[in-house]
């Protein structure tokens, strides 16, 4: 008999009456049925202590899956640039982004939409040439979801392991050209850009300290068939394995 397999996935906000819904935090992690436990008090950990704010609504989610449908692929390679200003940390990352194909129309789209978000609970999808937006979710934007280490002792520092899992998973469709993310915590400059060719290279700083802007773009493909790209990142369960 197969071994069963569980999403557990959290997502933490602040409720105002005035402004709406804060994002805070969110989470995303696979385990066994003994790990559910564990995996829920280091979720509920992570939305209790967080930068962006106290969350006053935090939300973990539980949900078995069948072993037979996870996919298991190799972490993408890690680089570090470190640079000694923002500007020039945008310049590296529209470097390697010019050279994967995205235009420059659709780098200034990007950049300006995470210069200016400071809200967005999940990605963007641009399109890589023109730049337009090709997702309707507004400021939910497209939770990535379903996707952990194999190994959940992996060598990394968390948020580096969260997002080395994260954008390996994105990198593995044929419809993504590139991911440019910088974190919307205002504790943390650094962000990444990161394809199957170039790997996933960090990048410091891309913000100011103190900034809550950020959070993620997706650029794709002329062929990309938009539902079965969101079924993809969002449902179909990932496990990194080795580094
Ligand atoms: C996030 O935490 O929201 C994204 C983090 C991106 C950069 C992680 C890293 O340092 O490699």
């Amino acid at each position: 008999m197969s071994k069963t397999f569980y999403s557990i996935r959290m997502r933490a906000a602040q409720r105002n009456m005035e402004v709406g819904e804060k994002h805070v935090s969110g989470g995303e992690r696979i385990g066994s049925k003994v790990q559910i436990e564990p995996i829920v008090n280091q979720l509920l950990h992570k939305a209790s202590n967080h930068s962006r704010g106290d969350a006053d609504f935090i939300q973990i989610t539980v949900e078995k899956m069948s072993r037979h449908q996870i996919q298991y692929l190799p972490p993408l390679e890690i680089t570090t640039v470190d640079v000694g200003s923002i500007e020039k940390a945008h310049s590296e990352a529209r470097d390697l982004l010019t050279s994967v194909g995205v235009s420059q129309q659709a780098q200034n789209i990007a950049f300006h939409l995470l210069n200016s978000s400071q809200n967005l609970r999940g990605a963007i999808i641009l399109h890589s040439k023109t730049g337009l937006r090709l997702d309707d979710r507004g400021i939910k934007g497209v939770r990535v979801s379903r996707m952990d280490w194999q190994d959940a002792n992996v060598n990394l520092h968390e948020r580096v392991r969260e997002a080395l899992a994260l954008a390996t998973k994105v990198a593995n469709s044929p419809f993504t050209i590139a991911e440019l993310c910088w974190s919307d915590d205002p504790d943390y400059v650094t962000g990444y850009v990161s394809n199957r060719d170039i790997g996933y290279v960090r990048i410091s700083p891309l913000k100011r300290a103190g900034s809550e802007s950020g959070g993620r773009v997706f650029f794709v493909s002329d062929e990309v068939d938009l539902q079965s790209y969101i079924h993809y990142l969002e449902r179909e369960p990932i496990l990194i394995r080795g580094h």
